[in-house]
C-alpha cells in the first residue's frame, strides 16, 4: 500500500508529507478490486495503480467462479468495483446476468481480436485482459523415480501409474477447471467427457479451490502431475522447481482472461481509471515481473519471452458464447458435482 510506504518518513518533513498524502488519496478516492489472477501479480497491480493515481485500492483476491458468486448474491448492495483477471466464461454469465455494465476504453483500438471479441460477445460488459493455453506441469523428478513416460495427451493421464498422482481444481470455485471441463466436452463431446472424467478422478487426490493451486504442489513435489494453464506451469518452473509445462496432443482449450465493471459500482469514475490504465501497454508488459505469462491483450504490449508459444499449440476452436452461458455452465456444473464431485474422495 502506498501509505504505508510512506509512513517510513519521519520528523516533520515526513509528517507533512503524509498528510498531503492522505489528503491527495482523500481526494482521489477509494476503488473495491477483487483480482482473480494469481495473489502476486494482483498486488504488483494494486500497488503500481495507488501509486500512480493515489487512489486507494481495496483488493481481495478470489477464484473466477467465486467472484461471479459474491457478484450475483451482492447484486442489489454491489462492495466491487471492478472485478479483473480470471477466466472469460464467468465474466460473460455476469454480463448476460446483468451484474456488470458497458463501458468502452480509448485503448479498444490497441487491443487484439480476441480481446474485442470478448467485449462484443458481451455487449460491451467486459474485455480480454490476456490470454492463455490449457495445459498441466508435471514433476520430471517425481516422473522419473517411477519411471513413467511424460504425459503428453489427455489420454495418457488416465494410466494407471498415475493413480493419485494428479490434482485439478473443483471447476464450481475455478475457472481453470471449468476451462477444462468445457474443454473436454468440445474435443471429445458431453458423454465422452463425463466418461473420461470420471476415469480420470480415479488418478485424481485432490480437488482444489484455486485453479494454479495443483501444479504449485506438483513444483513442490507433494503430487506428481497439476492440470493448470501452461502459463502457471511455466510460471513455476520459472520459480527453480522442477516442471515441465505439457500442450496436450489431442488439443486443448485456452481462456481470454478478462475484465468487467460492476453494475452500480459506487467508485465507478475510479473504475473507469483502473479499466483503461489496466489495458495500457506499459502496464500489461509489466505483468511478467511477477511471473503472470499470459499473452497480453494490447497489441502493443510486451509478451512475455516465457510465454507459451500458441502457434505451437493445438488449441480448439473455443465456443466461449455457449459456453460462457449461464444455462450451459450451470447444467455442465451441475452434472459434474452429481458425477465427478459427489464420488470424489
Ligand atoms: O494464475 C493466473 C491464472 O491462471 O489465474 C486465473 C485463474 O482463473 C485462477 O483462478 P481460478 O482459481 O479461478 O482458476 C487465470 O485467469 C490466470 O491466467
Amino acid at each position: 500500500m502506498v501509505f504505508g510506504i510512506r509512513t517510513a518518513f519521519c520528523g516533520l518533513l515526513g509528517a507533512t508529507a503524509l498528510v498531503a498524502a492522505s489528503s491527495s488519496a482523500q481526494a482521489a478516492g477509494n476503488l473495491n478490486l477483487i483480482c482473480s489472477a494469481d495473489v502476486v501479480v494482483c498486488e504488483l497491480l494494486e500497488n503500481a495503480f495507488e501509486q500512480e493515481t493515489g487512489v486507494s485500492v481495496n483488493m481481495v483476491r478470489l477464484s473466477s467462479g467465486e467472484t461471479y458468486a459474491k457478484l450475483r448474491a451482492e447484486a442489489r448492495n454491489p462492495r466491487t468495483d471492478v472485478w479483473w483477471g480470471g477466466t472469460g466464461d464467468p465474466h460473460l454469465q455476469a454480463a448476460a446476468d446483468n451484474l456488470t455494465q458497458q463501458y468502452e476504453s480509448p485503448r479498444q483500438s490497441e487491443l487484439r481480436d480476441w480481446a474485442i471479441r470478448q467485449y462484443e460477445a458481451s455487449g460491451g460488459k467486459t474485455v480480454g485482459v490476456y490470454a492463455g493455453a490449457l495445459g498441466w506441469g508435471y514433476n520430471r523428478d517425481l516422473l522419473a523415480a517411477k519411471g513413467l513416460e511424460p504425459p503428453l495427451c489427455w489420454a495418457d493421464l488416465l494410466k494407471p501409474g498415475f493413480k493419485g498422482e494428479i490434482q485439478i481444481a473443483n471447476p464450481n470455485s475455478s475457472g481453470t477447471a471449468y476451462t477444462a471441463l468445457a474443454s473436454l466436452v468440445q474435443i471429445m463431446g458431453e458423454d465422452e467427457a463425463f466418461a473420461y472424467q470420471k476415469a480420470l478422478n480415479d488418478n485424481v487426490s485432490q480437488y482444489t479451490k484455486s485453479g494454479s493451486a495443483p501444479v504449485k504442489s506438483a513444483g513442490r513435489g507433494e503430487t506428481m502431475v497439476g492440470v493448470v494453464f501452461m502459463h502457471d506451469a511455466v510460471a513455476v518452473a520459472a520459480e527453480g522447481f522442477p516442471i515441465e509445462a505439457v500442450a496436450p496432443c489431442e488439443g486443448t482449450g485456452y481462456e481470454v482472461g478478462s475484465m468487467s465493471i460492476v453494475r452500480g459500482a459506487r467508485n465507478l469514475e475510479n473504475a473507469k481509471l483502473w479499466y483503461d490504465w489496466a489495458l495500457r501497454p506499459d502496464v500489461q508488459s509489466r505483468l511478467k515481473e511477477a511471473k503472470s505469462f499470459q499473452l497480453p491483450s494490447n497489441k502493443l504490449a510486451e509478451p512475455p519471452p516465457e510465454a507459451p508459444d500458441f502457434d505451437a499449440i493445438k488449441l480448439i476452436d473455443y465456443d466461449f458464447e455457449k459456453y460462457g452461458a449461464t444455462e450451459t455452465r450451470r447444467a455442465l456444473l451441475e452434472r459434474w458435482d452429481k458425477e465427478i464431485g459427489a464420488s470424489a474422495q
